[in-house]
């Protein structure tokens, strides 16, 4: 893991952005370095220029009009930045909560900020960016050959590990989990046929592959979740799904299976929501794939307890912090990576972190001696928790001749962290199947291993203890 991975010039490039600082992300070619370094002169300067560069779509708002108002009004207020409507964003979530109005994709030929501005008004509830959005993995080293897995181990497991998860602890007290509860993975997509995941994936019995949207959500043929990226439902596109795979593998790779490595929940169901494309992803996405889970719980009655969420960036958004708020009245955690720009996120909130709603776990990351990753952010009062996030092993898919295969590899990032912890909530409802999000995120937050280093840079001054509920 090296400080120079964190970002990839080449998003921004892509975005025609010269002002936008990735602070998560994992660069993937070799040829990316030159230009990540002059990112990170950049990010040297103070924190107030940091701040003030966050990436957006250029030349796009998202616009919620105030139930009622006229069509000459919108038209109105929208010819103030000459707007042209690119799509309603309307899910099914938002009707559930009474709003029938959703909001707006709107194409401005005027900068974000200009556009921003001119649509303020008394018929607007809210005009802010389409946020752009990172992955948190740090570093892509070299391929998993025989890494010790620390994340799982505990203080009396054998190898011993006391500032791995302990999950190693719950497994010898047969705590392993049952397949019937279920975590969203809100990332890049997933290789659902990974070896070592196959069998704690979810397929949607209730809306099989034939054309047809059977169980009415509005996505046709949802067979493993959905691609909010590219708008169709292959949630696995190839070897650019890696951090999803990576992600996935650590809340729920099969255990006890002889193969690769195990996840914190060794029976489980993850469904995979990808909004996270090659270019990252966008509030009008996240938003949609936050809804879809939220969705998918109350239509078709499952036990899902939490969404996994390694990524962030942007700013404030009300369109997002909406749909959180939208999960957590279903019930549902929000477990989200802190980022990895080694910052104190109480002085600068992060996003989707540092957002007030009470279902958010938000995740520091550790290094397997107990001290705090040099790239974690924290945050004494917007941070709950560490928890293993340098060198983690786990499932990615590799390429060879054309050919998708089962491979493995050692990540590093907040994203590592964080789903040691979406694995955790999942293990938590096995046995407390009733529980409510306060009761899972007072469980996880009370049981922590008191820890020099988040002393004063978590909530709890603690690590994850999956052992300890
Ligand atoms: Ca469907
Ligand atoms: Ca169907
Ligand atoms: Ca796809
Ligand atoms: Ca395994």
């Amino acid at each position: 893991m090296t400080k120079k991975n964190y970002s990839k010039p080449t998003k921004a490039i892509a975005f025609g952005l010269l002002t936008a600082v990735l602070w998560s992300s994992c660069s993937k070619e070799p040829n990316d370095l030159r230009a990540v370094n002059d990112d990170l002169t950049q990010m040297s300067t103070s924190p107030a220029s940091r701040s003030a560069v966050l990436e957006t779509v250029p030349n796009e708002l998202l616009v919620k009009f105030k139930k009622g108002v006229s069509e000459t009004a919108r038209s109105k207020a929208l010819l103030r930045i000459s707007g042209k409507v690119k799509e309603k964003v309307l899910t099914k979530m938002m009707l559930r909560a009474g709003d029938d109005e959703g909001f707006m994709v709107v194409h401005t030929p005027l900068a974000v900020l200009e556009a921003k501005a001119a649509m303020r008004g008394e018929e607007i509830v809210f005009a802010e960016p389409n946020y752009v959005y990172h992955h948190s993995a740090v570093a892509n080293e070299t391929f998993y050959s025989n890494a010790t897995l620390w994340g799982m181990l505990g203080s009396s497991t054998s190898p011993a590990n006391p500032f791995g998860s302990q999950a190693g602890q719950a497994w010898l007290a047969n705590r392993t989990g049952i397949a019937s509860v279920h975590i969203g993975i809100i990332d890049e997509g997933v290789m659902f046929a990974h070896e070592d995941l196959v069998e704690n994936f979810w397929t949607n019995t209730q809306d099989p592959v034939d054309g047809i949207d059977n169980d009415g959500n509005g996505y046709i043929d949802d067979i493993h979740g959905w691609d909010f990226d590219g708008n169709n439902n292959t949630v696995f596109d190839g070897t650019g799904d890696d951090h999803g795979t990576h992600v996935a593998g650590t809340i729920g790779a099969k255990g006890g299976n002889g193969k690769g490595v195990a996840g914190v929940v060794w029976n489980v169901k993850m469904i995979s929501a990808k909004f996270l494309g090659s270019r990252g992803g966008t509030s009008a996405n996240a938003v949609k794939a936050v809804d879809y889970l939220t969705d998918l719980k109350l239509r078709h009655g499952i036990n899902l307890p939490a969404t996994n969420n390694s990524w962030g960036g942007g700013g404030f958004s009300q369109a997002l912090k909406d749909a959180i708020d939208r999960a957590g009245a279903a019930n549902i955690l929000f477990v989200a990576a802190a980022g990895n720009d080694g910052l104190n996120n109480d002085a600068t909130l992060r996003y989707p972190s540092g957002y007030t709603s009470e279902n958010i776990i938000a995740v520091a990351s550790i290094v397997k001696d107990g001290s705090i990753s040099s790239f974690s952010n924290y945050g004494a009062t917007t941070v709950d928790l560490g928890a293993p996030g340098s060198a983690i092993a786990s499932t990615i898919p590799v390429s060879s001749k054309g050919k998708i295969s089962s491979g493995y590899a050692t990540y590093s990032g907040t994203s590592m962290a964080t789903p040691h912890v979406s694995g955790a909530v999942a293990l938590y409802v096995s046995s407390n199947p009733g529980a409510t999000v306060s009761q899972i995120k007072n469980a996880i937050l009370s049981s922590t291993l008191a820890t020099p280093s988040l002393t004063g840079k978590t909530l709890t001054g603690g690590r994850l203890n999956v052992a300890g509920f």
